[in-house]
């Protein structure tokens, strides 16, 4: 199974993001992700013997439980790789950074035996993949969450062949 730790957004923060992408989609081409689909990765994992989702979970689980609840802020456009076929994103700030539990992540993950993907890591939610952002960026409305909990998120596609992010355990952040 394909795995990754990430963080899922509140109702109204998905109707914003999904706001920006109708925006944007006005002006930048692309392929946009379902908004259902839109999160903060944290860790990517890749393929996991289904035997070894829960070690994956306690791994996330340690780390969440002695990091604050971050707060976050989304922080208008960007664009990953080149401006004519690159990634649109939303910048993500967060207080505490999400750095230093990325970096823990990719820790534990590693003494856990399992993947991880070391980065580069930069907190964001993917709006659109092949898109150009030639032509500049609308303006996103700002908005802003405390995250309480973090997902082990498993992307598989449906029976129509659409992609899915589905949470499959959730833990906590400290309070
Ligand atoms: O949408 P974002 O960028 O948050 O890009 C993929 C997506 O992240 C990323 O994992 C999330 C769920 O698929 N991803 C996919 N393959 C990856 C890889 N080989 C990867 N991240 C790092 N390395």
């Amino acid at each position: 199974m394909r795995l990754f730790f990430g963080l899922s957004l509140p109702d109204d923060v998905r109707a914003a993001t999904a706001a920006c992408a109708v925006q944007a989609q006005m002006r930048i081409p692309g392929r946009y992700a379902l908004p259902e689909n839109h999160h903060i990765t944290l860790a990517f994992l890749g393929e996991v013997p289904e035997e070894r989702l829960l070690q994956a979970r306690d791994v996330l689980a340690r780390c969440a439980e002695s990091f604050p609840s971050p707060a976050l802020t989304l922080d208008g456009f960007s664009h990953f790789g080149r401006k004519e076929n690159g990634i649109l994103i939303l910048r993500v700030r967060s207080e505490p950074a999400l750095d230093a539990l990325h970096a823990n992540l990719v820790h534990a993950l590693c003494e856990a035996s399992l993947p991880a993907n070391p980065g580069p890591f930069s907190a964001h939610i993917t709006l659109a993949r092949h898109a150009d952002v030639t032509n500049g960026y609308p303006d996103c409305p700002a908005a802003a969450f405390i995250a309480e909990h973090a997902h082990v998120f498993l992307s598989a596609r449906d029976a129509r062949n659409v992609l899915r992010y589905t949470p499959l355990h959730t833990v906590s952040f400290l309070r």
